[in-house]
């Protein structure tokens, strides 16, 4: 129903809405109450939604390849049993969310099928590749620790259900964060080689974590509404600004380098300034050409096609239950 909804360049014109229902909607919106599925809503809002949830689902979905990659090299019983939890945790984000976009209208399978066919989007960070088991500290610690930085507000978007979901997925992402930053500290820790690792992960990690939260201000075309709207409550460059004040005295503590040679602490704003983002990586990610953005969708699909008979199966058990219920 909503297929075309997902990429900006696909998006039908939206019909003129009745201004005065737009403005009670606005002010529902102004005085922080919820926009509920059953309520009225602008249809580019629906969109909207529709567009940042999907991504955000299969961001989750997506995101489980990079540290699924390690699960069978992981160093000790002990960490291969967190990291096989928190890779379950992601896929269970990733359900969350396909189910608080399918309030807006709109079909897992559909969702799914975008992301398979190749016309969804999912966050750049996860075409990069995980190395060594210094990564999988890095991605807990960098990646997911971004990635609450931009959840935790969203805990308060307008629209009920993506809210509610965010509030089990930040708990978890938490947890994920410290599991990382942990790994982190072990290593640091220490031999030199290990330490070495450490650093090694912070350093390709480190610029591709930053442009998580997306373009800068003055080229990011949905923040103004979406802000309008309280979907989303900080912008982009904010929540970075925010990530990197936090993550910079961690990454002292650790002993590690972040690497930025302009990273420098400005007394007077109480900020961490850093260095340029190379946005034209960040738009070659985005166009299907990181280091494994085929890799990983070849993964996907090849996940979805072996995993046909459980779609099958669990869907026979739901007709059986059905018409035993029907002839009760
Ligand atoms: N990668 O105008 P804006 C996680 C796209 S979850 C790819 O600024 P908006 C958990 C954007 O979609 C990580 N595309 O857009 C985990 C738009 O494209 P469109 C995911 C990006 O929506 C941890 C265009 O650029 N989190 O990590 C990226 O206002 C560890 C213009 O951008 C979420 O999705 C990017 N980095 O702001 C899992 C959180 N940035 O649709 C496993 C919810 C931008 O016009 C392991 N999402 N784009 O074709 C959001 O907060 C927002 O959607 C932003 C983008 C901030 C991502």
């Amino acid at each position: 129903m909503y297929t075309q909804a997902l990429n900006t360049r696909d998006l039908q014109p939206v019909q003129k809405e009745d201004p005065e229902r737009l403005a009670r909607f606005q002010a529902k919106i102004d005085a922080e109450q919820k926009i509920e599925p059953n309520d009225w809503m602008p249809e580019a809002y629906r969109r909207t939604l529709i567009r940042q949830i999907a991504q955000h689902a299969h961001s989750e979905i997506v995101g489980m390849l990079p540290e699924g990659n390690w699960i069978t090299r992981a160093p000790s019983l002990r960490r291969k049993a967190t990291l096989l939890a928190k890779v379950q945790d992601e896929a269970g984000h990733g359900l969350y969310l396909y189910a608080a976009a399918e309030t807006l209208g709109v079909s897992r399978e559909e969702l799914v099928d975008q992301l398979l066919a190749g016309t969804a989007k999912y966050s750049s960070i996860f075409n990069y590749p995980t190395l060594t088991w210094a990564d999988i500290g890095a991605i807990g610690w960098l990646v997911d620790g971004a990635a609450i930085m931009n959840q935790v507000p969203l805990q308060r978007c307008s629209y009920g259900p993506y809210a509610r979901a965010m509030v089990r997925i930040c708990k978890e992402e938490s947890f994920h964060q410290r599991q990382g930053y942990e790994i982190m500290l072990t290593l640091c820790r220490g031999t030199l080689e290990q330490k070495a690792m450490a650093q090694d992960a912070l350093d390709r990690f480190w610029w591709p974590a930053l442009m998580m939260f997306g373009p800068s201000d003055k080229d990011s075309v949905h923040t103004a509404q979406a802000m309008a709207w309280k979907i989303k409550r900080f912008t982009n460059d904010e929540l970075r600004q925010k990530f990197v004040d936090a993550t910079v005295p961690q990454a002292h503590y650790l002993g590690l380098t972040i690497p930025d040679p302009d990273l420098r602490f400005n007394e007077a704003t109480g900020h961490w300034e850093f260095g340029e983002i190379d946005w034209q990586e960040f738009q070659e990610v985005l166009r299907g050409n990181g280091p494994c953005n085929r890799q990983r969708m070849k993964q996907r699909r090849q996940a979805h096609t072996e995993g046909a008979w459980v779609r099958e199966a669990a869907a026979a058990y739901a007709e059986k239950r059905k018409a035993r219920a029907a002839a009760a």
